[in-house]
């Protein structure tokens, strides 16, 4: 429980005490120039491969409880404004209310307040933040969406758009529950599209990049909560499947950087990591980038930061999760590699991207 439990939005009281943070929390300055240039070398690279062909991609996410939820769409905007991803529609994969104003905020203060949100209409998860980092930013950034009634149900949303994409090219992103994929993958022919499901997904979708799962074994938050749909997800989704499990972001602390930037202001995104890294001891160093590591990887490629295990995932009744080796395996999941390293720096430099 206690993998479970690293990634819950727990009181604070309750937390339990969680590994000590060994990587330094300010680089030295030549370290930070380096990441600055390897960013803006990311950024610029994508840039020229996206020229003709950004990526199109949905984001889904349950943006609430945990924060790096808030870096992740940072991320996304960053590589949209740099012409790598084009983004579709962003969807929660939870429904307290109020979470899909707080999506129309974060898109908004990044320029782009048309893109499509969903929300469940259906059961999903409802969890809050506890440190109350939604409702200020509610509190003090535009959003035209004022409750999840304004919002499109996440399937008919899904099924829309993937209906007017061409063939195998949509790339879609969870870095929450896999609620509205499991859903999606069971609806029926509709008016956007004659296939099922499954069929339109298979027609549709070029891989699926989750922050979901511990490897090779364990039990991770966004599987666990609802493991139900991950593990129906898992076992018929027809793509590739890219996974960047708990050991992988648990160790990439962000969001100092950001925070002490004086030349910041206004800024929704400094903001939520201003009020809640000082809210838990464990974000002394940053807060872990579980979910910024799937955007990383699912925009801009797992090379050379990471190098990948091909096999099969399996979900537990509990909610953990066991890996099957396999050469010939749909799904992969992110290996360390030397240059796993850069990513902090390179994370803490793309969150401090700003509306362009
Ligand atoms: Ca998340």
């Amino acid at each position: 429980m206690k993998q479970l439990n690293d990634h819950l939005s727990m009181a604070p009281q309750t937390r339990p005490h969680r590994r000590i943070a060994t990587r330094l929390t300010a680089a030295p300055l030549t370290a930070r120039l380096l990441a600055t240039l390897l960013t803006a070398l990311l950024l610029i690279t994508a840039t020229t491969h996206a020229q003709n062909k950004p990526l199109p991609v949905i984001f889904d996410t349950d943006m609430g409880p945990d924060y790096d939820d808030v870096g992740a769409i940072t991320l996304l905007h960053a590589f949209a404004d740099s012409g790598k991803a084009n983004i579709l529609a962003t969807i929660a994969s939870t429904r307290y209310e109020g979470v899909a104003a707080v999506i129309d905020v974060f898109n908004t203060w990044f320029h782009r307040p048309n893109i499509p949100i969903g929300v469940p209409k259906t059961w999903a998860v409802g969890q809050k933040d506890w440190q109350h980092w939604t409702d200020t930013i509610l509190a003090n950034y535009p959003h035209a969406i004022r409750n999840n009634t304004q919002a499109e149900n996440a399937v008919t949303l899904y099924r829309r758009i993937l209906a007017n994409q061409p063939d195998h090219s949509v790339v879609i992103i969870t870095t929450g529950f896999l609620t509205n994929l499991s859903n999606l993958l069971q609806s029926p022919p509709d008016s956007f599209s004659p296939r099922d499901g499954k069929q339109l997904v298979r027609q549709k979708v070029k891989k699926l990049v989750s922050m979901a799962g511990k490897f090779p074994q364990g039990k991770e938050f966004n599987v666990a909560k609802d493991s139900v749909a991950s593990a129906y997800v898992f076992d018929n989704w027809p793509t590739p499947i890219l996974l960047s499990g708990f050991e992988i972001g648990v160790k990439i602390k962000t969001g100092l950087p950001l925070v002490m930037n004086a030349d910041m202001q206004n800024s929704p995104v400094k903001d939520v990591f201003r009020i809640c890294l000082p809210m838990a001891k464990e974000d002394a160093k940053g807060r872990s980038s579980w979910d910024e590591t799937a955007v990383l990887v699912g925009i801009a490629g797992y090379k050379p930061w990471y190098s990948t295990l091909s096999g099969r995932i399996h979900v537990l009744p509990d909610g953990s999760n066991t890996w099957e080796p396999s050469a010939s395996g749909r799904h992969a999941y992110l290996v360390e590699t030397p240059a796993s390293g850069e990513v902090q720096d390179l994370i803490n430099d793309l969150i401090m991207h700003r509306p362009r």
